[in-house]
């Protein structure tokens, strides 16, 4: 085993870019439920208004969904009992959620964002990202298109939203909440410091109450005292987790915003350095490789047309073949036996073996609900380069028996 590299595999690679020449904003709709209802009764604003079961002054059972800034004031916050909140302001107004609405407002408000025809991601009921990179030529055009942004949403809606804008998705997400309500942050990437100096730990999206905790007794309490830390450092204090925050706080994070969409293809391969050994031996590998990819094939439910292989050897040259059957299948024993009969003939090759790998193309979901996930995809602008792959294998195998082609880029293979 001593050949072997590390396995690579290329199951879902994302190709995330990560370098900062994008600009992204983040849209927050501002105490979402709680400003709808205000709207209804507007003799409201400026009181504290709780979001929560209508009779939990009577049974103190269940959660503040949310609550409008008045209310926040006296230290009430979503997810907080109500108990608990009523003891803090036992004045404030309660009103149950009204889902349906909301939902409309939501669905006004990604429709707003969406005709800009920009990628754009929807990431929960009241928040959405944008990718304005094609629409702002720099960060003083990208705060007026957030003015623009605001002024369609307040003229539609008669709600305020908070926007961020910056280089990362983590950046823009946290400039939506630097200013909240009703507000506008903008951080170019020679600008973090502005947004990271002074500014709690705990902002940083997806910090654990825990780790933040830890990192208080450790004496870390602001972004900026663990921004001038090297990467090394901050994994030894953090461990793992300190990619992360590393990345996070040196705008360095992801900034594509193409959510993952429904699976394209299963494959896997392995590299080695020197070679697997002999035929026999390789064979025993991509068996392995098989066994991997079918395995996903199997446990995420779907069926497939068309299998192929890859081999590269010393001096780099990659061979790809793949063939297409007339049907879906997910019968073990035929798609080894197509995968076999393709790399078979390329095994015994003498300048030695750098890469092997098998997999699955034209997927078919058989779960019933597949149906639902396409729809959720289908909120956002998606591209990826899987797309061109499969209308490259379709196009070459489509109405034919089973046929043989090579295929020049499979660029998800390794
Ligand atoms: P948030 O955007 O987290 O909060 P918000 O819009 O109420 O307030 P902010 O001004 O800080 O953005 O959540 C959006 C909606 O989701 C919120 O109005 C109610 C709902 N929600 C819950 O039902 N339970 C929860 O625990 C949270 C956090 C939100
Ligand atoms: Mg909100
Ligand atoms: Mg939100």
């Amino acid at each position: 085993m001593s050949n072997f590299s590390s396995t690579d595999y290329n199951i879902e690679i994302e190709n995330e870019e990560k370098s900062n020449n994008k600009i992204l904003l983040h849209l927050d709709i501002d105490y979402f439920f709680a400003q709808v209802e205000i709207l209804k009764q507007p003799e409201l604003k400026g009181k504290p208004v709780i979001i929560g079961h209508e009779r939990a002054r009577e049974n103190k059972r269940g959660v503040v969904l949310t609550c409008n800034y008045p209310a926040r004031e006296f230290g009430i916050h979503s997810g907080q009992p109500m108990r608990d909140a009523l003891m803090k302001c036992p004045d404030a107004t309660i009103i149950g959620s009204n889902y349906s609405e909301y939902r409309e407002y939501s669905n006004t408000i990604m429709k707003i964002l969406r005709e800009f025809n920009t990628p754009m991601r929807k990431a929960s009921i009241d928040e959405a990202y944008l990718d304005i990179t094609s629409l702002a030529k720099n960060y003083e055009e990208a705060e007026n298109l957030a003015i623009k942004i605001k002024e369609d949403i307040m003229e539609k809606t008669q709600l305020t939203v908070s926007i961020g804008i910056g280089p990362t998705l983590k950046i823009a997400k946290m400039g939506s909440d630097y200013k909240k309500p009703d507000g506008i942050s903008v951080f170019a990437p020679d600008n973090l410091d502005s947004l990271f100096d002074g500014l709690a730990l705990k902002k940083i999206p997806g910090i654990g109450k825990k780790t933040a905790e830890r990192l208080s007794q450790m004496g870390y309490v602001t972004c900026d005292q663990l921004r001038v830390m090297k990467y090394e450092e901050i994994v030894r204090v953090l461990g793992k987790s300190g990619k992360y925050y590393y990345e996070v706080l040196q705008g360095k994070s992801t900034n594509s915003i193409l959510p993952r969409g429904p699976r394209k293809s299963i494959s896997n391969s392995k590299t080695f350095h020197g070679s697997p050994g002999d035929v026999n031996r390789s064979l025993e590998i991509f068996d392995k490789l098989f066994e991997e990819s079918y395995t996903i094939l199997l446990n995420e439910k779907f069926k497939t047309k068309t299998i192929g292989v890859r081999i590269r050897y010393n001096g780099f040259e990659t061979i790809t073949r793949a063939v297409s059957i007339a049907h879906y299948v997910d019968d073990k024993d035929v798609l080894y036996d197509k995968a076999k009969e393709l790399i078979l003939p390329y095994l015994s090759d003498r300048r030695g073996i750098r890469l092997l790998g098998v997999g699955f193309y034209n997927l078919k979901s058989l779960e019933k609900d597949q149906l639902k996930l396409e729809d959720f995809y289908q909120e956002s602008d998606y591209v990826n380069s899987y797309e061109l792959l499969d209308e490259f294998i379709s196009e070459k195998s489509d109405n034919k028996k089973t046929e043989v082609v090579k295929m020049k880029d499979l660029s998800d293979f390794d």
